[in-house]
């Protein structure tokens, strides 16, 4: 019982918003069904040594046909919002061109869902199921496919209009862009530093584009882009260490931030990137992408140690099961460098959470003491930059259940809610009942 008490936990600001979040091929399966056609992590899925446990997105969670009681559990937890992603092969099949209904008509029934239940819709029309189809043309290498996604948000717009409290264009570009493109560890898996550019500057534009036509439809949603931050520590105080923690941040952070908020590359990653790798800028496309936005979504999990020699590790810390260090003051030390280098719209934190080894314990309970404290001492954090100015409206936990972990499959758990993927029951780990504690108490 002592576990699960959130006493002596800050109040938030009244209307602060309390949420969780998942993504569409992470939980939903019905992978076939209602007409949606493969994405590009079906393909992914389905090529060998990609996926650690060999497993896929087939099934997942099934909330596909669970949605009804997973809605229901949301509303347990007592928070007032749900973040969730729209995949696009449900809505448009062949990427570009006809619409499927029986797509639209799932999503419409979870935002009418969420508000008979009190709890505001947050879209996300982006979380990385791009159709395959649109990568056999090159995917987000070509520059058309930015035109594409914009009709696509046209439409899902269309359909859910001002019941969907936010739309964010895309989750996490670095993760589209670099990690897939140029790290090869998420779909499509290349190793192509000028690719991996070419699609970050794509997605600038999609962004732009997507806002553009969002905004010409009168919403009363607020309207913005998902981003992860990694801030970069030196290893050491030497000045190469810090040059080399300013690069990593400048490639990792504000290569992202930059175009949205400032409408431009930042100088010194441009400059290092030679030209050959360097994207195609055209007139225009900084303007498109830098639109006012509402809100921007920041998903963080943990910070970067950067050091020119060997691998140099932080001491004395602690580390989830993805090998993430544990480190609360790396997300007060962003919000709060951010909010004194740019002019920034409201921020929300769209995504922070750990994995860790959960199993259900001879009590049928999931006993998940280091999420808790994970959870604890990054919601500290976040209360910190409220006080210090930082315009900080709300606060989703990643995520919602346990789910299919990209390139990690279901081996790594992400949720406040432990899924059994043979009989597919949900229970509420402690880290759930931490959090209903908590949320009673604001
Ligand atoms: C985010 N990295 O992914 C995604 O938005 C979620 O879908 C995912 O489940 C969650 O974080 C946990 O991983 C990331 O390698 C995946 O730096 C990898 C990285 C960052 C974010």
């Amino acid at each position: 019982i002592q576990k699960i008490s959130a006493e002596g936990m800050p109040q938030f600001p009244k209307g602060f918003v309390w949420g969780t979040a998942t993504s569409s091929f992470q939980i939903e399966g019905a992978a076939f069904e209602d007409g949606r056609s493969p994405s590009i992590w079906d393909t992914f899925c389905a090529t060998d040594g990609k996926i650690i446990d060999g497993t896929n997105g087939d099934v997942a969670c099934d909330h596909y046909h669970l949605w009804e009681q997973d809605l229901d559990l949301i509303k347990s937890l007592g928070v007032q919002a749900y973040r969730f992603s729209i995949a696009w092969p449900r809505i448009i099949p062949t990427g570009k061109g006809e619409v499927n209904q029986k797509g639209l008509d799932f999503y419409e029934r979870i935002v009418d869902g969420l508000i008979e239940r009190g709890i505001e819709p947050h879209v996300t029309l982006y979380h990385w199921d791009l159709p395959q189809c649109l990568q056999d043309i090159g995917g987000w290498e070509n520059r058309d496919v930015a035109y594409y996604f914009a009709d696509y948000c046209a439409v899902v717009a269309d359909r859910l209009g001002s019941r969907v409290k936010s739309y964010a264009t895309f989750n996490e570009p670095w993760c589209v862009s670099i990690l897939s493109n140029e790290l090869g560890h998420h779909a499509p898996g290349k190793f192509d530093r000028k690719a991996a550019l070419a699609v970050a500057h794509h997605l600038h534009l999609a962004h732009g584009l997507a806002l553009q036509r969002l905004r010409a439809m009168n919403l009363t949603s607020q309207l913005g882009i998902v981003l992860n931050l990694t801030p970069a520590y030196p290893a050491t105080e030497s000045e190469a260490d810090k040059a080399e923690a300013w690069l990593a941040d400048g490639k990792g952070n504000r290569w992202f931030l930059d175009p949205i908020l400032k409408g431009s590359y930042p100088q010194d990653v441009w400059d290092h990137y030679s030209e050959d790798v360097r994207p195609t800028v055209l007139p225009g496309d900084l303007e498109l992408a830098s639109q006012p936005i509402d809100f921007m979504g920041i998903n963080y999990y943990t910070r970067s140690f950067v050091s020119t020699e060997d691998k140099k590790l932080p001491e004395n810390t602690e580390y989830t099961d993805m090998g993430w260090e544990v480190y609360p003051s790396g997300l007060s030390d962003l919000l709060i460098r951010l909010n004194g280098d740019y002019n920034l719209p409201d921020l929300y934190i769209t995504e922070n959470g750990a994995a860790y080894p959960d199993v259900v314990a001879e009590d049928g309970h999931v006993h998940d003491e280091g999420r808790v404290n994970y959870l604890r001492e990054h919601f500290k954090a976040a209360h910190q930059t409220i006080e210090a100015g930082v315009p900080l409206k709300g606060y989703f936990v990643w995520s919602l259940m346990d789910n299919f972990e990209w390139a990690f499959g279901y081996s790594k758990r992400f949720g406040v809610v432990y899924v059994d993927y043979e009989s597919q029951k949900r229970i509420l780990k402690d880290s759930a009942l931490w959090y209903q504690d908590f949320l009673k108490q604001q």
